[in-house]
């Protein structure tokens, strides 16, 4: 299954975005990885051109919370995107917040799985169990 991961934004956090292109890469995913500092509408192009069925987002220093507001709209400009799994995860707001609100928050931007202040490879186990539960399996 193909991948395309980054982390969003003015956002130079690069420890995470190494890690989670290792850790995909074991779990035997394709991965393409757009690294720091990347433009929202820079992903959906990734993934129309590379037909990834996962796009995997990280926010570390808290700016994809102004970002997420965008994602409905970017997507909709797009074709053929209804199936994409959505993820996101890292510190997904400035400062601190409840995480059930911000869980919420962000499924209402648009996104399936949500993994604020989550450790890596949970959020990797609730992607497998996702695509398991879409599948019927
Ligand atoms: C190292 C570091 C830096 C380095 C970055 C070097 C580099 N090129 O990577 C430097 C010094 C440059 C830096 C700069 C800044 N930083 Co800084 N930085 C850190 C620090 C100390 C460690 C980050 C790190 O690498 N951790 C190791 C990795 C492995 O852990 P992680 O990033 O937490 O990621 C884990 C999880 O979040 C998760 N994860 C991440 N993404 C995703 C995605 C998914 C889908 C899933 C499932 C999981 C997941 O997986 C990882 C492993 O479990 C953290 C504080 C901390 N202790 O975490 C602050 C921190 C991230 N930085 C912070 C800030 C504010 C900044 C600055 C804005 C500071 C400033 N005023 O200039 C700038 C940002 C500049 C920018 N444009 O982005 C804040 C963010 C706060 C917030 N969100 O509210 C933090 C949390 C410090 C703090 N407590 O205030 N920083």
């Amino acid at each position: 299954m193909k991948v395309v991961t980054g982390v969003v934004g003015n956002d130079i956090h690069v420890v995470a975005n190494r890690l989670i292109d290792l850790s995909l890469q074991a779990r035997g995913y394709e991965v393409f990885n757009l690294g720091v500092n990347t433009h929202l509408d820079e992903f959906f192009d990734a993934v129309v051109e590379t037909g990834a069925e996962v796009l995997m987002i990280s926010s570390l220093n808290g700016e994809a919370e102004g970002w997420g507001r965008e994602v409905k709209l970017l997507k909709s400009k797009y074709q053929g995107l209804d199936d994409l799994i959505m993820m996101i995860g890292g510190n997904l707001v400035v400062g601190s917040g409840n995480p059930e609100d911000i869980v919420s928050r962000y499924k209402g931007y648009g996104f399936d799985l949500v993994c604020h202040q989550i450790d890596l490879n949970t959020g990797l186990d609730m992607l497998q169990q996702f695509i398991a539960e879409r599948s019927g399996s």
